[in-house]
This record gives C-alpha cells, structure tokens and sequence, in this order.
C-alpha cells in the first residue's frame, strides 16, 4: 500500500514541489485547495490527473484553514500518514494590513489541524510538519540563528507562526504526537508568488529588458537574507517526518546577501550593469546608458522589519544528513531564465496588438 500524505496550501509553491517530490517516492499525495473564482492550480498543473481517470496519485479536496468541518472532513477521508501543514497567509507586509485573517489563517489553522488528528484518533497513525519560520527570530537575539536561539518576532505573520511553533510543540508533548516544525529560512523558485521580493526583481528586470517595464520600485534595499532555492527545502521536509523521534530543524544555507546584491546579481544575469547612487529613499540604479531603472518607494517599507537573517543549519546537516545542492547563482539564473521566457511571451503579445498586463506590487 502507497503511503498517504496531505498537504495543505498544495497550490502554493512549496506545496508544488513538494507534491512532486513525493509522487515521485510513490505516495499517494492528496491537497487541500480553496475556492477561487479564477483557477488557482497554476503551479500543479502538471502533475494534474484527470478526475475520470483509475488509479490516480494527485487528489485534491476543498477546505480552508479556517473552516475547521472542512479539515475534519478531509482528514477523516483520507487518513494520511503524513500531514505537510504548508497553508497560510505568507507575505508579511500583507500581515500588517490583515492581522486577525492572518492569525486566523496561521495561527489557528494549525491548532484545528493538530485537534482533527487528535478528535480523530490518529494520534499515533499521522505525522504533522508545520512551515515554520526564520521569521520568528525577528530582532536577532543571536547570530547565527539555530533552533535554540531566542525569538522575537515582529509582525503579525511572525507572531501568528510563534503560536503554531508552540502548538506544535504542545501537541508534541501531551499528545505524544509525531510532530515537527521546520524553521525554514527564505527559499525561492521560478514558482514563487511574485510579490516576494526576489521574484519581484527577477520579473521585473526580465520585463525591463524587454521593453516592457520602466522601472523596479522597491522597499528595504539593506534587508539581509538567507536565499535558499525551494526544491532543497521540501526535501528537507519529507527527511523531518521519516525520523525515530520528532524534532524541529533549522533549514537554511549560512550564506547571506542583501537585497541590492540580488538586483545586483539578477540583473548581472540578464546582462544589465546596475550603478547605485543616493542613500536611503533617495536611492537608485540605473542601467549603462544613465536611465534609472531601480527606485525606492516607501510604500514597501515595513512598520517592523526585520533587518537580517543568517541561519545556522548545523542540526540538519548532522542528524538528517542535509545539505542544499543549489547556490544562490544557481537560483538566480533559473529565476530570471524563466522570469525573460515569459517576458518574452508578454512581449510577443504586445507586438501582435493584445495588451500585455502591467501590474506591479
Ligand atoms: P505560498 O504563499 O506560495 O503558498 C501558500 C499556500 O497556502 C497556497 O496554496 C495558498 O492557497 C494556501 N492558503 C493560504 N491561505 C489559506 C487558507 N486560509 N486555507 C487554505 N489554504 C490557504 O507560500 P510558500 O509555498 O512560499 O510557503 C509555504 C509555507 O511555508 C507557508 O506556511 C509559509 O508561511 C511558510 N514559509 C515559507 C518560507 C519561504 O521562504 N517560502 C520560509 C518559511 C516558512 P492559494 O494558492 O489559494 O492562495
Ligand atoms: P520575507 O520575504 O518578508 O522575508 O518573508 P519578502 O521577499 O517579502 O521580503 C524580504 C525582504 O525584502 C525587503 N523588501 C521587499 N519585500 C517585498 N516583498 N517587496 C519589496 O518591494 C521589497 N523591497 C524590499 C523586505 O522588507 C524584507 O526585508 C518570506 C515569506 O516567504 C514568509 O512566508 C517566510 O516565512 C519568510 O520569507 C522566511
């Protein structure tokens, strides 16, 4: 019998890869998907297997994290052996604008997880990884951060995540429950949402160097941050639940680069040398011939931010044997490889008379 697995927020996009990841190991893997009024499948599509056909390994099921009968439900059907809580609310700027729905979402979404597999008896059947986060750390208390480093978050997102650290936790200990977090520093990918910074600066220098775009505004350019690519990491994932005792991990690559280094670099790889001029809001780069192409818009800024991230992922590499394969070179140029293709095809678009969108966030 295949093993089963279920994963909350399979549509995002450590859900996607993660949901390759085990077909390919030879789960069952069912997802749990919302409603939306456009498809929301984007990044699973092809692993997609239609309805009618037998034998099928993709299942996706309707529920929400905070509509607790649904997630009952679904567990219930579906008895998994593995439970991969990757669903929420993720940006953190959006946090500051939707706390309760990202406390709701975050925070209690995981405690109606860990009660369904409680209520449902399964208890000693399902294992529970919860996405956690290196934004817990929030104001340093420590550099490096590793698992005993102190937290400190600071926004919403973060103190919505301390709770379903600490559930987690909970749950651990008084229901003797398999139960993990991943402390899981930044990781990208071509798939990641585009508002995310790094994603952010890839699309739009590929759309600048194609004449679709003016001109990248951004927040921050000093934030520092440990950039992982998002296929390491789901790996990582599957590795917690597959150990004789439940522990949570550090994930991350010890290398650190600031915002800037990635314009930087993403636009080294599409071949536009960027020169930096002013401080603070006053800010830009621009591109050989003068024009600037980089601004800073205050609108970015956090009300909290958090300045700097390095991790420390000692623990991992010596009792899980984990090490990430894919630098931060490696990241950048698949992202903006794929982020000029698509530039391509909006352009292509836009040459043949339909307009391309132009959304910027
Ligand atoms: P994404 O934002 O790409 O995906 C989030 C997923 O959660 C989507 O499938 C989304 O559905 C779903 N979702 C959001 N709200 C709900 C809800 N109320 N009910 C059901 N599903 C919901 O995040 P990532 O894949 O990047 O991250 C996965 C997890 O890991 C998240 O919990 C994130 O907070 C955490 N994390 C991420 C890190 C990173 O660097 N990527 C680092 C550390 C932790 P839809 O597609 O419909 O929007
Ligand atoms: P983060 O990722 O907040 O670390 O959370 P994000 O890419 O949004 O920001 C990283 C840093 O870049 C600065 N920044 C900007 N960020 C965005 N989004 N847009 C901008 O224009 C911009 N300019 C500068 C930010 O201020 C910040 O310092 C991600 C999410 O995936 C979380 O779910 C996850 O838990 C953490 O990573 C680890």
């Amino acid at each position: 019998m295949a093993k089963k697995a279920l994963i909350t927020g399979i549509t995002g996009q450590d859900g996607a890869y993660l949901a390759e990841l085990l077909l390919n190991k030879g789960y069952e893997v069912h997802g749990i998907k919302r409603r939306t009024s456009l498809f929301n499948t984007d990044r699973i599509d092809h692993l997609y297997q239609d309805p009618h056909e037998t034998g099928r390994r993709l299942i996706l099921h309707y529920g929400d994290m905070t509509d607790s009968s649904s997630l009952v439900r679904v567990i219930q059907n579906v008895q998994p052996d593995e439970f991969y809580n990757l669903a929420a609310q993720s940006h953190v700027a959006v946090s500051f604008e939707e706390p309760e729905y990202t406390a709701n979402s975050d925070a209690l979404g995981a405690l109606r997880v860990l009660e369904a597999i409680r209520i449902l008896g399964l208890e000693k059947k399902t294992r529970f990884y919860q996405a956690s986060t290196s934004e817990l750390y929030g104001l340093v208390q420590e550099t490096p951060q590793k698992e005993t480093t102190p937290f400190y978050p600071r926004s919403p997102y973060a103190v919505a995540k301390l709770y379903a650290y600490w559930i987690t936790v909970n749950y651990r200990e008084a229901y003797g429950i398999y139960a993990c977090n991943g402390i899981l520093f930044n990781h990208e990918s071509p798939v990641r949402g585009e508002t995310f910074v790094t994603r952010k600066i890839t699309r739009a220098l590929a759309r600048i160097k194609l004449g679709l775009q003016d001109c990248l505004y951004l927040g921050n350019l000093d934030a520092l941050r440990d950039w992982g690519h998002a296929r390491d990491y789901v790996e990582m994932q599957w590795l917690m639940l597959q150990q004789d005792v439940p522990e949570d991990y550090v994930i991350a690559t010890g290398v650190q680069y600031s915002v800037r280094d990635f314009v930087n670099a993403a636009a080294r790889e599409i071949g536009i040398q960027v020169s930096w001029k002013g401080r603070g809001v006053e800010e830009t780069g621009s591109d050989a011939s003068g024009k600037v192409i980089v601004r800073v818009d205050p609108r970015y800024f956090r009300p909290t931010e958090v300045e700097t991230l390095l991790g420390d992922a000692t623990k991992a590499k010596e009792k899980l044997g984990w090490t990430p394969k894919i630098t931060f070179a490696e990241l950048v140029a698949e992202m903006v490889r794929e982020d000029l293709k698509s530039a391509e095809r909006d352009e292509l678009v836009k040459r043949h008379g339909f307009s391309a969108y132009d959304y910027h966030e």
